[in-house]
C-alpha cells in the first residue's frame, strides 16, 4: 500500500454508520464492510507486508486499536437492538393467563398430576395427608439419615447430581434421588404419631428405555406406638386394590433388602403376560409396584423419635410406573415431551377431580 489509510477519518465514519444503524442487520453489513474477510480495516491489516519495516509496528497497532474500537462500537449497538427485540417480544408475547382454555387444545392434566392426584385421594381416605420438601438437599437428609452408608453405590457421583460447593465448605448439596428426606424432615418437625404421603420429583443419573434423570416417586410414613407390618400389609393391599380399581386383585409381599427399612418387602400384584400382552388382576405371573418395610431404628432416632416407643412403616413407588400400567403408556420419555397430541390421548380432563367417593 503506497499512501497512508486515514484510520481516524475511517473510525469516525464508521461510528456515524453505527450510529445512524437501523437495525441488526445494519450492523452485520457494518461489520462485513469494516472487518470482514474483505473488509476495509481487514485489508489494512493484510497490506501491512507491503509497509516498510519500520512503519509495520506503528500501523499494525493503529489497525489494531482501529478494529478493537469498530468492535466495540457493534458489540454495543447490537446489544441495543437485542434489548429492544426482547423488550418487544416480552410485550407481544405476553401469556393472558385469564383468558379461557382454547377449546381446539382443552386443557388436560398430565397423567403425572392426575396419578399423584388418585394415590393422594386413596391414602387421604386412610387419613395421610400430603408433605413436601426441597428438591435441593444435603448427604444427611437425603443419605446419612436413612441409614445409607458412606460407601453406597447411590452416593457415588455416577449415581447423584452433586451441586458445586459453592460455599466453599466440602460439602455439596445434591439433587434428592428419593423423596425420602421429606420423611426425615417431617420427624423432626412435626414429631410422632406421623401419617403422611410425599409425592414429588427426584433425581437420579440415569438414562435409557426406563429411566428419566428426572421422574417422580411417592412415598409414605406412618409412626405411631403400636404400628406392626400388619397394618403395612392391609393398607398397601387396600392401596392397590383402590388404585387399579380391582377388589380382589392378587397382592404379595417378598421379602428384600433396604437401609431404612428392616424388616423391607417388595410389592407385587397378579398379572398375566400370556401373547405378550400385560393384564393386570388376572393370571399366575406377578408384577412388582412398589418397595415398603418397617422404618429401621436407626432412621427413628436420626429422625428425633424414640424408637423404643415408637415404630411405623413406610412405602415409596415410582409415579411413572404405576401410570403406565395404569393408563396403558408405552413409553416413559413420552411423559416429558410436551405432545400435545400426546396430552390430549392421555391427559385427563381438569375437573374430574379423583375421590375415594366418585371413582378413581
Ligand atoms: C421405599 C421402600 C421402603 C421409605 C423409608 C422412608 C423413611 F424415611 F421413613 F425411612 N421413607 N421411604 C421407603 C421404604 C421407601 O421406596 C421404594
Amino acid at each position: 500500500m503506497s499512501e497512508d489509510p486515514n484510520t481516524e477519518a475511517y473510525g469516525q465514519e464508521i461510528a456515524a454508520a453505527i450510529e445512524a444503524a437501523a437495525s441488526l442487520d445494519d450492523i452485520a453489513r457494518i461489520r462485513v464492510a469494516a472487518l470482514g474477510r474483505n473488509g476495509v480495516v481487514t485489508q489494512w491489516m493484510r497490506s501491512l507486508g507491503t509497509l516498510p519495516k519500520d512503519e509495520r509496528a506503528a500501523a499494525g497497532a493503529r489497525f489494531n486499536q482501529l478494529r478493537a474500537g469498530i468492535e466495540e462500537k457493534l458489540a454495543a449497538a447490537a446489544g441495543r437492538f437485542e434489548a429492544a427485540a426482547l423488550e418487544a417480544r416480552l410485550k407481544t408475547e405476553r401469556v393472558d393467563i385469564t383468558l379461557p382454555v382454547k377449546a381446539e387444545i382443552g386443557g388436560r392434566l398430565h397423567p403425572i398430576s392426575q396419578t399423584i392426584a388418585e394415590v393422594v385421594a386413596i391414602f387421604g381416605e386412610m387419613g395421610f395427608h400430603v408433605a413436601e420438601g426441597p428438591h435441593i438437599e444435603d448427604d444427611f437428609y437425603n443419605f446419612t439419615a436413612l441409614n445409607i452408608p458412606p460407601e453406597h453405590p447411590a452416593r457415588q457421583e455416577h449415581d447423584t447430581f452433586y451441586l458445586p460447593d459453592i460455599a466453599g465448605r466440602g460439602e455439596r448439596k445434591l439433587l434428592r434421588t428419593h423423596t425420602s428426606p421429606v420423611q426425615i424432615r417431617a420427624m423432626l418437625k412435626d414429631k410422632a404419631p406421623i401419617r403422611i404421603i410425599v409425592p414429588g420429583r427426584t433425581f437420579r443419573s440415569d438414562h435409557d428405555a426406563t429411566h428419566s434423570p428426572m421422574f417422580h416417586q411417592v412415598e409414605g410414613l406412618l409412626i405411631d406406638e403400636t404400628t406392626h407390618m400388619g397394618h403395612l400389609k392391609g393398607c398397601l393391599i387396600d392401596f392397590c386394590r383402590a388404585f387399579f380399581a380391582l377388589d380382589h386383585l392378587p397382592v404379595r409381599f417378598r421379602a428384600s433388602y433396604f437401609p431404612f427399612t428392616e424388616p423391607s418387602a417388595e410389592v407385587d400384584i397378579g398379572c398375566s403376560r400370556a401373547g405378550g400382552e400385560l393384564k393386570i388382576g388376572a393370571g399366575g405371573e406377578w408384577l412388582e409396584i412398589l418397595g415398603c418395610g418397617m422404618v429401621n431404628p436407626k432412621v427413628l432416632e436420626y429422625g428425633g423419635i424414640d424408637p423404643a416407643r415408637y415404630q411405623g412403616f413406610a412405602f415409596g413407588m415410582g409415579i411413572e410406573r404405576i401410570a403406565m400400567l395404569k393408563y396403558g403408556i408405552p413409553d416413559l420419555r413420552t411423559f416429558y415431551e410436551s405432545d400435545l397430541r400426546w396430552l390430549r390421548h392421555y391427559g385427563f380432563l381438569p375437573l374430574d377431580i379423583p375421590s375415594m367417593v366418585t371413582g378413581l
